[in-house]
């Protein structure tokens, strides 16, 4: 474990950029070896022993049903390609051979337009560009990652407002900040390396604002591991923890905007030449009623005031958000309310200050970079179409849950998902489960075994064993958050069995694409070529072309703003205007988030404990004991919770006093069966925190 810790490979987990070539503990900056147990379970999965395999093939599908995430995780590594066709109880084992020809006869004989292809964030750039690619010389465009369940309102509402949909600042431009606001994220569980990041900054007498309906203890106070102070006596985090409603923060943005704007603290000068659109802005702030403000946050006119006086003071602010900010109806709006305001004090476009979305699976963000979209930005377009000279398909891809919804009409017919769990992270389960089940073919490229592969079945279902990233034969590259390409070297194989997913694709795609075609596909199985490719294609990646001769890890270009010149096409930034959203509910029913706990990651469970929280179970809601006592409730009673597409019943009431009563709090994926499959317009992402449920007895 040690050792593979420390080998030369990006961290597994999530996107704050470990490892590359300083090894899996150290960050972008070079700086601080660190542990995160996230990290370690992650490791550990990949360590198991095989049995995956055997586990498909000695329980029947109705028993796997039955399982829990956590028990499918743990029967072990997958180390041979298992198929299961509609009508028998059993996978069984197949070849490779068999494996890959009857993927590649399926493929050859669906309409390309029937097909969609998902991909999760823990694949290479290389894999990804490479089944990207596949995918549109077959003929489709519905190639999308799980960035459709996750931060797509980030990519959507910064591209509105700066032109470029990642964060504009580097990890050092986050050392160096006075203010921090952590919205809607818990990044002591979820992203435990950037509190070392905050805990710098309040060891410099810097200050940290959060935003979010539940107040999460390791934002109070947080133990560094790396740091034998903080270890000991905790380093306290928030200066001021404000709570509002779930759905409150566009709002309340407009809120602190409204309240430095009143009090004459914004830059008008910067405003007005390096923004277009804050004329009307600022006419509707000044316009805007404080009683809307206040009734459509749920917080109070002096809370909003004191946040606004702390911004006001700061000379280098920076705005960090997750998926409490995305996962709602008015996501991108929610991301386009944080630019407003960073906007308006001059804290986009200069050192030391900026927006930076806080990205989930590790290379989630490179995927996206290098093609993994429904449609391609033009210059990639035009760059494949003449570097490659490959003919690329225009007609319009769909995004994930399009594709799932395509899917249930009968309109698609095959899937193919590289990683992830496409099942367990769609909203609406019993949907996701009818909709996949009417697919003839699905393939599954998967490393360990999860709920889709029980819950989620087509007429032929096969899965086939990958390596995981630190075993791959040679070496690959990952984007981080901060747009920093680190370098993995792989690593010796722990299994006999599974392959390298640039072998699998390029195997498939010579099959189905034939030896003739404009891409060697033969040539492609070495990385080095599918860099060359990238670094010809993939604005900002010139840099990957040389990297096997320089080992120079590198920062993308064009993305990180420290001059007040944007990526629109005419370099100002564009201020949004907004209709403030009505808080959802009523006096019965409870808005609901549906989150992480501290023993998972996404739809893998662990550990049963939210050691955080103070759980040490998953089948409960956390609620205030005021909504308790008012809904004639008790404290560890059974009860069904109902939404408008689902229930689930024993699910046992935990008091909890850090939820902002009127606001509830149960663990994703279980409480996925309760999510209805409502999306923001704009980017397509479920409304995962914006759900309405009542209890029944
Ligand atoms: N350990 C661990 N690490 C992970 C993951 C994991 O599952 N486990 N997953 C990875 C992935 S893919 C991602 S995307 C990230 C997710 O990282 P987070 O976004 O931190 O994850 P969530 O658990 O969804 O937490 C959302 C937070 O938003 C708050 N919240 C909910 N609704 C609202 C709202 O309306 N407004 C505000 N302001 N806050 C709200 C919740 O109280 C909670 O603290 O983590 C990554 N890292
Ligand atoms: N209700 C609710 N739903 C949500 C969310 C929420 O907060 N609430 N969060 C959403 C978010 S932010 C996200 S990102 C999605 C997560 O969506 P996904 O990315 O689809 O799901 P994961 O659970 O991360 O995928 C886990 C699987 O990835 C496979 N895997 C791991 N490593 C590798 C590898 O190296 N290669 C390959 N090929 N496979 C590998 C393993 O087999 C494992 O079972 O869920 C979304 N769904
Ligand atoms: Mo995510």
């Amino acid at each position: 474990m040690w050792k593979a810790l420390r080998s030369r490979n990006t961290c597994k987990t999530c996107a704050v950029g470990m490892g590359g070539q300083a090894g899996g503990m150290v960050n972008e900056a070079g700086r601080s070896l660190e542990m995160c147990k996230k990290s370690v379970q992650a490791m550990a999965a990949d360590l198991q022993e095989a049995g995956a395999s055997e586990h498909l093939t000695s329980h029947a599908i109705s028993q796997l049903k039955l399982q829990t995430p956590y028990q499918l995780e743990h029967a072990g590594r997958l180390t041979q390609p298992m198929l299961y066709e509609k009508g028998q109880d059993f996978y069984r084992p197949i070849s490779w051979d068999d494996a890959l020809s009857r993927i590649s006869s399926a493929l050859k004989e669906t309409p390309a337009e029937d097909s969609f292809w998902y991909f999760s964030g823990r694949s290479s750039n290389e894999a990804g560009f490479l089944l990207q690619l596949f995918a549109r010389l077959y003929g489709t465009n519905n190639v999308n990652n799980c960035s459709y369940y996750c931060h797509q309102a980030s990519g959507v509402g910064l591209s509105s407002a700066v032109g470029s949909g990642t964060a504009t600042v580097v990890l050092d431009d986050v050392e160096h900040a006075d203010l921090v606001f952590v919205i809607g994220g818990n990044p002591p569980s979820n992203h435990p390396r950037l509190m070392t990041t905050l805990m710098q900054v309040k060891n410099k007498k810097g200050k940290v604002v959060v935003i979010n309906p539940a107040v999460e203890v390791g934002l109070v106070n947080f133990k560094v591991p790396s740091n034998p102070f903080s270890l000991l006596f905790g380093t306290r985090i928030a200066d001021l923890y404000v709570q509002p409603h779930i759905g409150g923060d566009l709002a309340l943005l407009t809120g602190i905007a409204k309240s430095i704007q009143e009090q004459e603290a914004y830059d008008e000068a910067f405003l007005q030449t390096y923004c277009d659109g804050s004329e009307q802005w600022l006419e509707e702030l000044r316009n805007v009623p404080w009683e809307e403000i206040t009734s459509k946050s749920g917080v109070s006119e002096s809370e909003i005031r004191e946040m606004a006086e702390l911004y006001a003071q700061a000379k280098n602010v920076i705005f960090c958000w997750t998926m409490g900010i995305t996962h709602h109806e008015h996501g991108v709006q929610n991301v386009q309310a944080i630019a407003n305001l960073a906007l308006m004090r001059a804290m986009v476009g200069r050192p030391h200050a900026g927006l930076l979305p806080v990205r989930g699976h590790s290379n989630v963000q490179g995927i996206g970079s290098v093609g993994v979209t429904p449609k391609l930005k033009d210059a990639i377009f035009d760059a494949l179409q003449t570097q490659l000279q490959v003919e690329l398909p225009t007609t319009p891809g769909l995004d994930t849950l399009g594709c799932m919804e395509a899917t249930d009409r009968g309109e698609l017919s095959l899937g193919v998902c590289l990683g992830g769990n496409l099942y367990g992270s769609n909203p609406d389960l019993d949907f996701a489960s009818q909709a996949l089940s009417k697919l003839k073919t699905l393939v599954y490229i998967n490393t360990t075994l999860n709920t889709g592969h029980a819950h989620a079945l087509a007429d032929q279902t096969i899965i086939l064993p990958v390596l995981a990233r630190d075993e791959e034969p040679q070496r690959t590259t990952q984007e981080s958050m901060f747009n920093f390409v680190r370098i993995s070297d792989g690593g010796p194989r722990r299994h006999e069995g599974p392959r390298s997913e640039i072998e699998v694709i390029t195997d498939i795609a010579q099959e189905v694409l034939g030896t003739k075609g404009p891409v060697d596909w033969q040539a492609m199985k070495e990385a080095p070529n599918i860099r060359a490719a990238i670094s010809k294609t993939i604005p900002g990646f010139e840099k990957i072309g040389d990297i096997d001769q320089t080992n120079d890890e590198f920062q993308i270009g064009g993305r990180t703003f420290h001059e007040p010149q944007f990526a629109t096409p005419n370099g100002k930034a564009q201020i949004h205007c907004h209709t403030l959203p009505s808080l959802r509910g009523d006096e019965q029913s409870l808005r609901l988030m549906t989150v992480r706990s501290e023993g998972q990651f996404n739809t893998v469970v662990y550990e049963e404990t939210d050691i955080y929280r103070g759980v040490d179970r998953r089948d409960v809601i956390l609620i205030n004991p005021e909504d308790i006592a008012r809904l004639g409730f008790q404290d560890q009673q059974q009860v069904s919770v109902r939404s408008e597409v689902g229930e689930l019943s024993n699910i046992v009431i935990h008091a909890y006093n850090d939820i902002r009563a009127g606001n509830v709090l149960m663990y994703f994926p279980e409480a996925n069966v309760l999510v209805p499959r409502t999306t923001d317009p704009q980017s397509k992402t479920p409304a995962f925190k914006g759900a309405l449920i009542t209890l029944h007895a």
